[in-house]
């Protein structure tokens, strides 16, 4: 069924699930390294019109996915004015936008942390120039991906320097920010490998452990990618759960991917499907409520009708799988096993709620417990994560 035409229903995206998508993945024309473009260049206004209609909220793009590398300064003005234009025409905002510094061959070496100063100054000034941009679009959210912040061969970096550059362009960037009245808050998206060998900052751990060294801690968080932390082998519900508990969770980047492999990029929920389940879980629980942004693209096997019903099918997936977290949380047996989970006789809660004293250290020295009653109670689980088999398996 052609996307356009998807009865609607209670799956349907609307504006107020705020999705939106970055112009480069809709726009993404499937070149690979082993082969070349599939489809034709879409235009940002229509991508913009497209997206609109099928029910997204908002676009996110790198500088150069609007205003070509070499363009003058009239045709950047003119291109933005067009751009802004269709915004408005067609309600839809842009909440994140970011910096390529990873496309054009003086980037071969990363950027910020690039081994050449006058790379590195360039990197600055194109980041300032493209935050610039974002701000003039109304983006909140500022991202920072080191596409090729990292390295092949080891002896050439020194990986120690490569931290602290990255620190430096952070904290003159955020100085820029703040000193142009700009109301941004930056997010740091980190990914292990792909496009170099190895990238800086690799998971969501390490970038929140380098945020509070930073000058500007306060504006500067995380945007987390699925594909990511999989490529890893991490839990990404528990990378996003850390984000979350230390108020860092600024964005977020949804797709899909199978297991540790190169960035794959698929369709939302299209394998993960009990991951994706309790991430949903987690973020309507925890209120987030910033951008449920889509970094994915269609297969390469699709022409411009496949793109379509890739991003609609990213955004129904979303609704899909949250519609059967509701239900979830609402199943009475689901409620009773996790409340006898949770439950105890309240003995020992003072003591593990109210912190360190030396009375409570010597009330604890003291304690009895019965170690083999411990040791031999079920705790149920099996049948939970049955159940939440048969809610995500439609049976319940
Ligand atoms: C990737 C990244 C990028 C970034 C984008 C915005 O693996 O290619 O996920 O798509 O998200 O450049 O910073
Ligand atoms: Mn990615
Ligand atoms: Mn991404």
């Amino acid at each position: 069924m052609a996307a356009q035409e998807h009865t609607s229903d209670q799956y349907t995206p609307k504006k107020e699930n705020k999705f939106s998508f970055g112009l480069w993945t809709v726009g993404n024309r499937g070149r690979d390294p082993f082969g070349d473009f599939v489809r034709p260049e879409l235009d940002p206004v229509y991508s913009v019109k497209k997206l609109s209609e099928l029910g997204a909220w908002g676009v996110s793009l790198h500088d150069n996915d609007l205003v070509p590398f070499d363009a003058t300064p009239q045709e950047r003005d003119r291109i933005v004015r067009d751009f802004k234009q269709a915004l408005s025409d067609y309600g839809m905002v842009v909440p994140m936008a970011t910096t390529n510094l990873f496309f054009h061959p003086a980037f071969k070496d990363g950027a910020f942390t690039s081994n050449d100063p006058k790379v590195r100054a360039f990197a600055l000034q194109k980041t300032m120039r493209a935050i610039d941009l974002g701000a003039e679009l109304g983006a909140k959210v500022y991202v920072f991906w080191g596409g090729r912040e990292g390295a092949d061969a080891e002896a050439s970096k020194d990986p120690v320097t490569a931290i602290k550059r990255m620190r430096d362009a952070l904290n003159f960037l955020s100085a820029y920010s703040i000193d142009q009245g700009y109301n941004l808050r930056f997010a740091l998206e980190p990914k292990p490998n792909e496009p170099r060998s190895d990238i800086y900052f690799p998971t969501v751990g390490h970038m929140l452990a380098f945020i509070y060294t930073l000058d500007h801690p306060d504006m500067v968080g995380l945007n987390p990618e699925v594909a990511h932390e999989h490529m890893a082998g991490l839990n990404f519900v528990h990378a996003v759960a850390q984000a979350i508990e230390a108020g860092k969770l600024f964005h977020i980047d949804l797709n899909d991917q199978k297991g540790p492999r190169f960035d794959q990029d698929l369709r939302f929920g299209s394998e993960n499907i009990k991951s994706m389940f309790f991430l949903i879980r987690l973020l309507e629980h925890s209120g987030y409520d910033g951008a449920h942004h889509f970094d994915a693209h269609a297969l390469r096997t699709e022409d411009e009708q496949g793109v379509w019903d890739f991003a609609l099918g990213c955004m129904r997936t979303y609704n899909m799988l949250k519609a059967k977290v509701q239900r979830f949380d609402a199943d009475p047996e689901v409620q009773q096993l996790l409340q006898a989970i949770n439950s105890s006789d309240g003995t020992y809660e003072p003591l593990l709620s109210g912190g360190y004293s030396r009375e409570s250290a010597r009330q604890l020295k003291e304690a009895r417990f019965d170690i083999a009653a411990l040791a031999q109670r079920g705790l149920g689980y099996e049948r939970l994560d049955q159940l939440t088999i048969e809610h995500i398996l439609g049976v319940r």
